[in-house]
């Protein structure tokens, strides 16, 4: 064997410690899930050794004849998960499959819309600070002062004043449906391209808890290790007419060598949200999400636009204490094993780096097997903790207490 044999157990001892954190806490990230163990054989395989630049029948390398068969079963697979035309399942992650669209469709300068970021959009979605931002012109759209869904009338109004050449929809941090419809109209209106990021919700889509954007849409995007519950990556869906400028502006435009043992971890994962189980667990994803939601609403919690229709929450913390920061809040619950990430609220007066709320999601919870009296419980174990985020003899007890409850559903067995 040419490599060492001693176990590198600084490294596994960590991954160890992993597990646990895992195994022991609850996981409320909105964006994250416990992927199958399908999957992550998949991901650990000798598929790694390979390279595969270009696209099945179409390879710079030799040796692929085994990666392109796994290629194309993930292409076929997604396509026929979502109804698309084209698929490309070489994005690394989400930011390049948006970056990989605008590649492909845009010339540096032209101009977009897209979801403002304090609003729930993306850093793709035309932030100063991303390089969506910095090569294209993107206009911001955003939620209405009075409701807090996406504004579409100001949309309109945008669309109208700025004749995008692309208009994106999708979020990060927006728990309400998306109906895609009359963005198309308006997109049609101006004559501009539409593009769905789905990245969050794919699996809702997949599952049939959500309408899906791809009759809609030009191009959707998204990525595989959410709600979908994949390996960590991106894929494009996208009209037939457009599959040509896709797969060229990802490899060579974009990326290198494609990581088709993770390409094989999609496969897989598009193979079992083609089951009715999957079906009954994106509903649950949902129906989780509102009991949290009523439950977290009855601790004295506003939710940004009263509630929600997809897998996550936004609480505004000032309903609860003016004086508790989102940035405070994380780290206390952190302590006492309840993962979630601090979050700005629309016009949040702190800035991102404090923020005044905290996003709230159900797809990882609702993986091990808790249903709406486990999301009691966890609001009243959130509630205990953001009372009084410095008493630490409190912080102990609910950590105790996630333990137990996470120990009735273990996640891998
Ligand atoms: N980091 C992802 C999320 O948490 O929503 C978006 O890129």
């Amino acid at each position: 064997m040419p490599w060492p044999s001693d176990r590198d157990t600084e490294l596994f001892a960590a991954i160890d410690r992993e597990v646990e954190r895992q195994n022991t806490g609850l996981q409320l990230i909105a964006s994250e899930n416990f992927t199958s163990p399908q999957v992550m054989e998949a991901v650990g395989s000798v598929l790694t050794n390979k390279y595969s630049e270009g696209y099945p029948g179409k390879r710079y390398y030799g040796g692929n004849e085994v990666v392109d068969e796994i290629e194309d079963l993930a292409r076929e697979r997604v396509k026929q998960l979502f109804g698309a035309e084209a698929a490309n399942v070489q994005p690394h992650s989400g930011a390049n499959a948006n970056l990989g669209v605008y590649l492909a469709l845009l010339e540096p300068g032209d101009t977009g819309l897209g979801l403002s970021l304090d609003h729930g959009g993306h850093l793709t979605h035309g932030s100063p600070v991303n390089i969506s931002g910095r090569y294209y012109d993107f206009v911001s759209y955003g939620l209405t002062p009075s409701d807090e869904r996406i504004d579409l009338d100001q949309l309109r109004s945008l669309a109208l004043e700025h004749r995008p050449k692309l208009i994106v929809a999708g979020a990060t941090a927006y728990p309400r449906a998306i109906d895609p419809a009359p963005i198309r109209e308006i997109c049609d209106e101006v004559g501009a391209l539409f593009m769905f990021d789905a990245a969050h919700i794919a699996g809702l889509i997949a599952g049939g808890a959500h309408p899906s954007p791809v009759p809609y849409a030009d191009v959707v995007t998204f990525t595989t290790h959410k709600t979908l519950r994949g390996p960590r990556g991106g894929c494009i869906l996208s009209r037939a007419e457009h599959a040509a400028a896709i797969d060229k502006a990802m490899f060579p435009g974009l990326q290198g060598g494609p990581l088709e043992h993770v390409i094989a971890g999609k496969a897989v994962a598009f193979r079992e949200a083609m089951t009715p189980e999957f079906r009954d667990y994106a509903g649950a994803i949902v129906s989780n999400a509102a009991a949290l939601a009523e439950a977290l609403a009855g601790h004295g919690f506003r939710l940004v636009s009263g509630g929600t229709d997809n897998h996550l929450l936004l609480m505004d913390l000032r309903s609860f204490s003016e004086e508790l920061t989102g940035k405070e809040a994380q780290v206390a619950l952190d302590a006492a094993g309840i993962t979630l990430n601090k979050n700005t609220v629309p016009d949040d007066p702190r800035s991102p780096f404090v923020t005044s709320g905290l996003r709230v999601g159900t797809p990882s919870v609702t993986t091990q097997g808790m249903r709406e009296p486990e999301m009691a419980e966890i609001a009243d174990l959130m509630a205990r903790v953001l009372r009084d985020p410095a008493d630490e003899a409190e912080l102990a007890a609910v950590r105790s207490d996630v333990r137990t409850l996470c120990e009735k559903f273990p996640v891998y067995g």
